[in-house]
């Protein structure tokens, strides 16, 4: 069996240090589980959002997020988040220097595209990153998720790795954190009736 964890978003942006920007919960506490969960796979794969701050999705204040864009690859507003250069675009304390990955993959970097999910650029899943193709090419059979958020970002990357059909995909929620607890609980839910396994943490995955 061959494993690749999976460090989703696990940038400043979402953590209570970038507090203008989209701060969830113990954004910043996850740095440990995620290097455990490492820890048990022989490949370690970063995903980081990459946003420029003229992005077609970007409003001035959080009162005026979640509203419903017509736009084709950007869904909702959100305030300006991650972009390179900033405190936000990096990565949380503890994590490797984003070389000491074995693969990176940058995401919304065009100003009209704002993707959830690490495998595509745009929202209706045809243009691809590239991420599921490296993982067949190395032989991956199992991926196990964290990183931030829960209901975003971990869900939409669990959900696109598990429909490719080529994996086992596990989301750790030890190593997760999400922006609201509804949404959170949704997302496990939405997640499970897909096929995903759901682990609390660590402890759950010694029977693989
Ligand atoms: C995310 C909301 C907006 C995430 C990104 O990484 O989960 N959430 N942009």
């Amino acid at each position: 069996m061959t494993i690749a964890a999976i460090d989703v978003d696990p940038q400043q942006t979402f953590t209570p240090l970038c507090p203008d920007e989209l701060p969830v919960p113990e954004g910043d506490s996850i740095g440990q589980a995620l290097n455990a969960q490492a820890a048990m796979a022989q490949y370690r794969v970063l995903t980081k959002d990459a946003h420029p701050r003229n992005a077609v999705w970007v409003v001035d204040s959080h009162e005026k997020m979640l509203q419903p864009l017509s736009h084709k690859n950007a869904d909702v507003t959100w305030v300006s988040h991650a972009v390179p250069g900033t405190r936000g675009f990096e990565t949380i304390p503890g994590l490797p220097a984003v070389t000491d990955y074995d693969h990176v993959i940058w995401k919304g970097i065009e100003p009209d595209l704002h993707p959830y999910g690490a495998c595509f650029h745009d929202l209706q899943e045809k243009l691809s990153t590239g991420l599921i193709e490296w993982l067949v090419a190395k032989g991956v059979s199992t991926v196990i998720i964290g990183g931030l958020a829960t209901d975003y970002c971990v869900k939409t990357t669990a959900l696109q790795l598990q429909k490719s059909g080529y994996f086992k995909v596990i989301v750790n929620l030890s190593a997760s954190r999400g922006i609201a607890p509804e949404t959170t609980q949704q997302a496990c839910a939405d997640m499970k009736q897909a096929g995903i396994i759901i682990a609390q943490d660590l402890t759950a995955l010694q029977t693989l």
